[in-house]
């Protein structure tokens, strides 16, 4: 297996999470989202994901681009630590608070939706952070209502063990720290990351325990 990767980046962050809950064993390959321009851009790594973005993986036969597409196979494929619950309506439950953050907060705070918001349309620094900050906190707002009105959230987004939803929460968390945004407005969101970050598989998982950790 390999992920293509960047330490930073919450997307591979999410699968990393996931391969190490899995105890799935991978090659890490670096692309760096600023050297030369963005190694993701070049198009080299364009032939593996033609979308220009990390992560991308591979197992045996397959590439996969989409973290959450990635999530979900590496459930379909390695059942082992089941990382959805099996009942539909939770497993819905849980892919709407993933994509809460997936699919809601981070495309808009990506790293070329901020560079085509300063070099495109001539938008300053402080009105970019301006930007960032808008969909976060209100994105954060919304992922804290739906898990305090949960009966199914528990000391992890749903339950007890982990599961996508805590793939997703803990990286987009680190990035809000990264902004200097205070999560410990948002009780759920503080406490379910608490929990997260003692877990070895998200420990491994961190920016700072990659080999592209700089
Ligand atoms: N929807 C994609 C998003 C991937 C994505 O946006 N990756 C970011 C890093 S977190 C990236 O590669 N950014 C590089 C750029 O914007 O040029 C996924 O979930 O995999």
């Amino acid at each position: 297996m390999k992920l293509y990767t960047y330490f930073r980046s919450s997307a591979a962050y999410r699968v990393r999470i996931a391969l190490n809950l899995k105890g799935l064993q991978y090659d890490a390959i670096p692309v760096h989202l600023l050297r030369g321009g963005g190694e993701q851009l070049q198009e080299q790594y364009r032939s593996i994901n033609p979308s220009g973005l990390v992560p991308a993986f591979q197992d045996d036969y397959i590439t996969l681009t989409q973290s959450m597409a990635i999530l979900e196979y590496l459930e379909d494929a390695y059942p082992q630590t089941p990382i959805m619950p099996k009942d539909a309506t939770e497993r819905a439950h849980v892919r709407e608070l993933a994509q809460i953050i997936a699919c809601d907060i981070h495309p808009v705070n990506n790293l070329r939706v901020l560079r085509y918001l300063v070099q495109e349309l001539g938008i300053s620094e402080e009105k970019k952070n301006e930007w960032y900050r808008h969909w976060l906190v209100g994105g954060l707002e919304v992922l804290e209502k739906h898990l305090a009105r949960d009966p199914a959230a528990g000391p992890l987004c749903h339950g007890r063990t982990p599961t996508i939803a805590d793939c997703c929460l803990v990286p987009q968390v680190f990035n809000a720290q990264r902004h200097g945004i205070d999560v410990s407005v948002y009780p759920n969101i503080a406490r379910i990351n608490a929990q997260c970050v003692e877990i070895p598989a998200f420990i491994a998982a961190h920016p700072s325990n990659q080999p592209d950790a700089e």
